[in-house]
């Protein structure tokens, strides 16, 4: 489901209760939600310009590394990146805290871009099964949410994902393989051909929170600029290591009271590290 927020929901960072019920039960029930442009198009210019020259720098140093023409890579903490709307924004962390209760942790702050020429991903899920024995499904403990630099479209290469429930399979189904081949348990890739999905269409700043589990995968960009997701994972607080994520001292003093939260297991006092060190 895809939710526009008004102009008073976004100036006061809150939903109310209603509405946060809903947003928190999409998550659960349904796999997502989306809240579309709720950071403003400034603010995500100057995120995508700050952005596009590292990862070229990247690509050019370590190349791509999630399927022909599209990258994973880490972001440097460090403005623009870090700026409160993207890693603490008050409307995620309430549907956050509503899900996985107080106490949740950051533990990945990177991104996801199919350059032009990319092509589909395996449906896949993000996780590997907690418990490889267990055969019922677990609640959520770990949720992606992801940032769009740019409008997505058909053209650029939107995330394709299938809600409804993939999300809530046994525990040892999740994750297309297992130890290199096919999880026995779940054929992910086969079933998800005869399973409804839909593409995410939104605005560059939207905010999509999704059950890290919820199968998913890249689609070709067949525009002629990149498409970059930014990515972060918050666990819920028992749950994940620490983010390895160096953050230096006075930036971490910097941040937010709920950012210092969320950021309290990363690497504080270290210099933070381009993608290629
Ligand atoms: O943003 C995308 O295109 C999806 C990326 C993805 O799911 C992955 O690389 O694992």
């Amino acid at each position: 489901m895809k939710l526009k927020l008004t102009e008073q929901e976004l100036a006061s960072g809150q939903l109310n209760p209603e509405l946060l019920e809903l947003a928190a039960e999409q998550v659960r029930v349904n796999g997502y939600i989306v809240f579309d442009k709720v950071i403003s198009e400034e603010k995500i210019t100057r995120i995508r310009q700050a952005f596009d020259p590292i990862f070229d720098s990247y690509i050019e140093k370590r190349g791509y590394n999630t399927g022909t023409n599209r990258a994973q890579m880490f972001l440097p903490f460090m403005e623009p990146f870090i700026d409160n709307d993207v890693i603490a924004h008050p409307i995620t962390m309430s549907v956050i805290d509503k899900v996985l209760g107080q106490g949740h942790h950051c533990s990945y702050f990177a991104s996801d871009t199919p350059m032009p020429g990319s092509d589909y991903q395996a449906v896949h899920c993000d996780i590997m099964p907690l418990f490889p024995e267990l055969t019922v499904p677990l609640p959520a403990f770990s949720l992606v949410v992801n940032i769009p630099l740019v409008d997505v479209t058909e053209e650029n290469g939107p995330l394709e994902i299938w809600p409804g429930g993939t999300h809530l399979n046994p525990d040892n189904a999740n994750h297309d393989t297992l130890d290199g081949s096919v999880n026995p348990n779940l054929h992910i890739v086969r079933a998800a051909e005869g399973m409804l999905s839909e593409k995410v269409f939104m605005s560059a700043g939207s905010i999509v929170i999704r059950d890290i589990r919820m199968w998913h995968r890249g689609t070709p960009n067949r525009s002629n600029y990149r498409r970059t997701n930014l990515a972060m994972i918050f666990n819920r607080y028992w749950y994940g290591s620490s983010s390895q994520t160096p953050i230096p001292q006075e930036t971490y003093d910097s941040l937010s009271g709920k950012g210092k939260e969320i950021f309290r297991g990363a690497r504080i006092g270290q210099p933070a590290a381009m993608p290629w060190d």
